[in-house]
């Protein structure tokens, strides 16, 4: 079943059908202010921070209210209805509604009573509020008088769970007041007599408006209770019922801001009002509601503006294949997914309330892989960012707080550290992912200097980009086991697997490898060659250790445990083949190549369902060892045998790297949002965003996708398919192209910005092969290979590879 469609040229998906199987949600705003909103409107707000900004209240486990409501009211005859399909609900029969969520904002058109309403949400680019436009037409042929009512439910404190739990407290510092135009709430109102820079206990006055702009306000609520009125909802607010909103405030209650107006409409006539919310002193409240005075013209640009800002930087990487589903995820929806994990890490969903104070390491180093061909400056800010939080013994700290203070932070050696972040231990994993990050970035750009650039570390010290890398393979080489592998320490990628300090993790093992081959390029570059020569003599002797502890037979085992057992193998009779250290085992290039292909086949024969391939088989229930946490979760559920998206990003690069693209392609599918959106019912999540995870074949909801949006897998994915399927593999000094496809590819074409120049890529493939280079041509120049030298490239360049 579907309930929508993509708008490719405009990119957006379009909701046809209201009545979505879960609420389907798109990010509106900056790191400085950030809104969620669903299909129906439903979704919070916050400054900065999802659990202490919060501006609007949002009920989690309650499916998708409050929100961001507008109602329409015809007040000839008393009948009501809301901009949205919810919450008033009418009968889809006669309400006919339309959901276009785009790159930065949202618009949900309706049609009921020969009434046309578009409420256009957004938060204009580089500003700190939102705007809900909204423009109502009458199809009558008779004039209309209408009320227009706002409806923002505040919440008491800008803490959520201050506001969701302490009640005793948060229902009593909040109060509203009217001003004219909006509603202001004020947060600790009762310290307006203290200096300005001066607090109690650490608190201050903090307001929020709800303001109209447009019309004149006719009646005003500024009281949840009285809004809604005893024994009503959200669906018939005794305001909205009687068409006057009472005229209240709120003292010692639950604060709201709602603002109605009355319009009267000829037939064929539209007019347009906006509603405005934010944090923001009264003052600077009014400035931003007098800018609005005209608000038709005032949202046109703005949303133009806002349209523009997002096009130059998805423009960067633009494809057109056989395949419409890969195009609108690389072109537009993976690339957005990709932004809005990079900027939001794991801080606000519908699914994460922003309960962690700060960035996951591993996560925000991942994070960034997915956007540094479309914005790698963005990108480098953020690596210098990630390094800053690197202890001086080459670990990252598992949890970045958001306050983080690059050289004077405690680390996990550190029991304040612990009992703040909750972290007792160092992860195996965390700097390691530094390497693919750091070097996709120097690739991309070019910029070899970013080695040399010399950055804190967390808790003291600095060093140069280079020597931070060397850190974290000395971090490595300090925490092995008793088998001379790295040890799992309080976890590696899989927040499941607690191996301790004496058991050993196969995909850190793969990663360290990966990432000593990474360096040693570097090393290279820099001429450090007794450096080179280390590594070269270290990783051959680990590789040799690897393959000699981990490999079995068709498949690499998953590591070691505290007592020696091994994890994964084939004898085993439970989680017996994993799909992680099989294609970790090609990414890092330990795997021979047949090592690779029948790792590979096992997986595609084992562990593959028609929704991508689970994590491990078959699940832990009766024979978890001590440090299998997988095993607290239902069986086909995340880490015990879900479908954890984020690793078929890899098995996509994997399988592209060994050159088989239908295998590549159709994990692709398999997993893809869009490649569901005729089954929505089944896959329940948005079908242009990736969720967390798919629960596996052990589950009874077998392809029921959860925690959606903020997911690693936006960049694993995005990286599979860009240098896995497309084959745009950049290094020190140029690019090469090396596109694993399915057969029936048989033409397709890339516009890339590479370094400043104009890449137009044609690919041809008479032949039907699925990777493979026959010829490179580059402006009409025959090249060598299947790589272009960067000093070969004009400011625009035609390129055609025939495979
Ligand atoms: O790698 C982790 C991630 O850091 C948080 N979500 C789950 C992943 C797998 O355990």
């Amino acid at each position: 079943m579907k309930y929508g469609y993509f708008d490719n040229e405009n990119r957006e998906y379009v909701i046809t059908n209201p009545a979505t199987p879960a609420p389907w949600v798109n990010y509106l705003g900056s790191p400085e202010y950030g809104a969620i909103i669903s299909n129906n409107a439903g979704g919070y707000s916050f400054a900065k921070s999802g659990a202490n900004g919060r501006i609007l209240r949002y009920v989690f486990n309650n499916f998708d209210q409050p929100g961001r409501y507008i109602y329409i009211r015809d007040d000839r005859s008393s009948d009501f209805w809301s901009a949205s399909w919810q919450p008033v609900g009418k009968d889809l029969a006669q309400y006919k509604s339309e959901c276009r969520h785009g790159i930065g904002y949202t618009k949900i058109s309706a049609d009921y009573s020969d009434i046309h309403s578009e409420a256009l949400y957004y938060v204009p680019l580089g500003k700190s509020y939102e705007v809900w436009a909204l423009s109502v037409t009458n199809h009558s042929d008779h004039e209309r008088n209408l009320t227009l009512s706002g409806y923002a439910e505040f919440t008491n404190h800008s803490n959520y769970e201050q506001d969701q739990v302490n009640l005793q407290y948060s229902l009593f510092i909040s109060r509203t007041l009217f001003e004219g135009n909006r509603i202001t709430q004020q947060i600790h109102g009762n310290l307006d007599a203290i200096p300005e820079n001066e607090n109690v206990d650490e608190k201050n006055v903090t307001e929020r408006f709800f303001g109209l702009a447009g019309a004149e306000v006719s009646s005003y609520c500024g009281d949840k209770n009285e809004f809604l009125g005893s024994y009503h909802g959200y669906g018939n607010p005794e305001g909205i019922v009687c068409g006057d909103l009472g005229d209240k405030t709120s003292y010692n209650e639950n604060s709201c801001g709602a603002l109605s107006c009355k319009i009267t409409l000829k037939a064929g006539e539209t007019r347009t009002i906006a509603f405005l919310l934010g944090m923001k002193p009264s003052s600077e409240a009014a400035e931003v509601i007098r800018c609005y005075e005209n608000p038709a013209p005032t949202v046109a640009e703005e949303l133009e503006a806002l349209k523009a800002d997002w096009n130059s930087k998805l423009d960067n990487l633009k494809v057109s294949t056989p395949s419409p589903e890969f195009d609108t995820m690389i072109n537009t929806w993976n690339a957005y997914n990709c932004f809005m994990t990079f900027i939001w890490s794991r801080a606000a969903s519908f699914i994460y309330c922003g309960l962690r104070n700060g960035y996951g390491y591993r996560d925000t180093v991942q994070d960034i892989q997915g956007i540094i061909h479309l914005a790698p400056e963005m990108a480098l800010e953020k690596i210098r960012f990630m390094l800053s939080a690197q202890v001086n013994n080459g670990g990252g700290l598992p949890l970045v707080k958001f306050t983080h203070t690059p050289g004077k932070e405690d680390t996990p050696d550190d029991a304040s550290y612990v009992q703040e972040t909750g972290h007792p231990a160092y992860r195996a994993d965390d700097a390691l992912w530094l390497f693919p990050t750091v070097y996709k970035y120097i690739s991309e750009t070019g910029n070899t200097a970013f080695l040399d650039e010399v950055i804190p570390f967390a808790n003291k010290d600095e060093a140069t980009v280079y020597e931070h890398l060397k850190r974290a393979v000395a971090f490595s080489l300090n925490h092995l086991g008793p088998h001379g592998m790295p040890a799992g320490l309080y976890a590696d990628w899989n927040d499941c697997l607690r191996l301790g300090a004496n058991g050993e993790s196969s995909f850190v093992a793969l990663q360290f490898y990966y990432a000593m081959t990474i360096l040693k390029i570097f090393a290279e570059y820099k001429k450090d060659t007794e450096y080179v020569q280390y590594l070269e003599e270290t990783q051959k002797a680990f590789g040799e250790k690897v393959q000699e502890l981990c490999w079995d037979n068709d498949r690499f085992v998953r590591g070691y445990t505290e007592s020696g057992e091994r994890i994964g193998e084939a004898a085993a009779p439970e989680a017996n083949m994993w799909l992680n250290p099989q294609s970790w085992a090609v990414i890092s290039g330990l795997a021979s190549p047949e090592q690779g292909d029948a790792a590979l086949n096992n997986v595609y024969e084992r562990l593959n369902t028609k929704y991508g391939a689970i994590l491990m088989d078959p699940p832990y229930h009766a024979h978890a060892f001590d440090g299998a946490l997988a095993v607290i979760y239902n069986q086909g559920t995340k880490e015990n045998s879900g479908i954890f998206s984020q690793s078929q990003g890899w098995l996509i690069l994997a399988e592209a790297l060994r050159g088989h693209g239908e295998r590549a392609f159709t994990y692709f599918m398999e997993n893809s949002p869009a490649a569901q959106n005729d089954c929505a019912e089944i896959r329940r999540l948005e079908p242009y965003c990736y969720g967390q995870f798919t629960e596996g074949k052990a589950s009874k909801h077998f392809g029921r996708s959860h925690v959606h949006w903020l997911t690693g897998t936006a960049s694993t994915v995005m990286v599979g398919c860009v240098e896995g399927i497309l084959g745009l593999r950049p290094d020190l000094e140029g690019l090469r192209l090396s596109p694993s496809v399915p057969k029936s590819w048989k033409h397709f074409e890339i516009e890339k910005v590479f370094r400043g120049k104009q890449l137009h890529i044609s690919v041809e493939n008479p032949d039907e092969k699925e990777s493979g280079c026959c010829s490179l041509v580059l402006n009409g120049q025959k090249l060598a290979d299947n790589y272009i030298p960067e000093n070969l490239l004009q400011d625009k360049n035609e390129v055609i590879l025939t495979l």
